[in-house]
């Protein structure tokens, strides 16, 4: 993909730091299209015939970062795929033509080198949106999730898991593009609504719109 047909936003946080809730207000908004790697990973973890099931599988219970050949090649045919759709010929609206080539890929880059390939061989993002927040306040929504999301990690003993590869090795990722003055940071532990009106005024700077 080249730079001048799309915009990508990488959107980054702590687990349960919101980063689900916030796309999903601006796909509504924005006409977006919102790839979250977790998803994308959790799909093909189930989708019949897959190979790389039981990998995936071991990965996200233990918090652990799946091999990024994997969640590149995800993240890639779904953006094609969004690339190609056509408009439905019913809507007036031009959400879906709006949503061709603008992106936020939610969860990934999670690590260094991640971040390096993908800008390489997909293409740079625009810009970090960074959801901080305490690890008390995402463990106690992860917690409260974890009664009805049947996700595999939503367990006090993977939640711990999660938090450590966080900090020990996504991090880095939004350091280094910290350093780059690409990072919106934006405070994440008050309401959706605050987090989101932030999040707008991060967008209006950074994109004009
Ligand atoms: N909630 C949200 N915002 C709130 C607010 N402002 N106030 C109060 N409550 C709020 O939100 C989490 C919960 O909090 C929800 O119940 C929500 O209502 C509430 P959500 O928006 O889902 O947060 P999010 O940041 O998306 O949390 P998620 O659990 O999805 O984050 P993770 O980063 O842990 O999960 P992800 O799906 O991205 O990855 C899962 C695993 O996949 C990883 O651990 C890893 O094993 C694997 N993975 C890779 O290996 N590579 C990748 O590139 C990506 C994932
Ligand atoms: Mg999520």
């Amino acid at each position: 993909f080249s730079a001048e047909d799309v915009t990508v936003l990488f959107v980054l946080g702590g687990p349960g730091a919101g980063k689900g809730t916030q796309c999903e207000r601006l796909v509504a908004e924005y006409g977006f299209t919102h790839l979250s790697a977790g998803d994308l990973l959790r799909a093909e973890q189930n989708r019949v015939g897959s190979q790389y099931g039981e990998l995936i599988k071991d990965y996200i219970k233990n918090g652990e970062i799946v091999p990024m050949e994997v969640t590149v090649v995800l993240l890639e045919n779904a953006m094609r795929d969004a690339m190609s759709a056509k408009p439905t010929s019913t809507s007036t609206s031009t959400s879906t033509e709006n949503a061709k080539g603008k992106f936020l890929i939610d969860g990934f880059p999670r690590k260094f080198d991640q971040a390096v390939k993908f800008e390489e061989a997909v293409c740079p993002a625009n810009f970090v949106l960074f959801y901080d927040c305490p690890e008390e306040e995402m463990e106690r929504r992860l917690l409260d999730r974890g009664k009805t999301s049947g996700r595999s990690d939503d367990n006090a003993e993977s939640i711990r898991k999660r938090f450590r590869t966080f900090i020990e090795t996504s991090m880095p990722v939004v350091d280094y593009y910290e350093k780059q003055g690409r990072v919106a940071r934006i405070r994440a532990n008050v309401s959706p609504d605050e987090v989101y009106s932030a999040t707008q005024a991060e967008l209006a700077k950074r994109l004009g719109d």
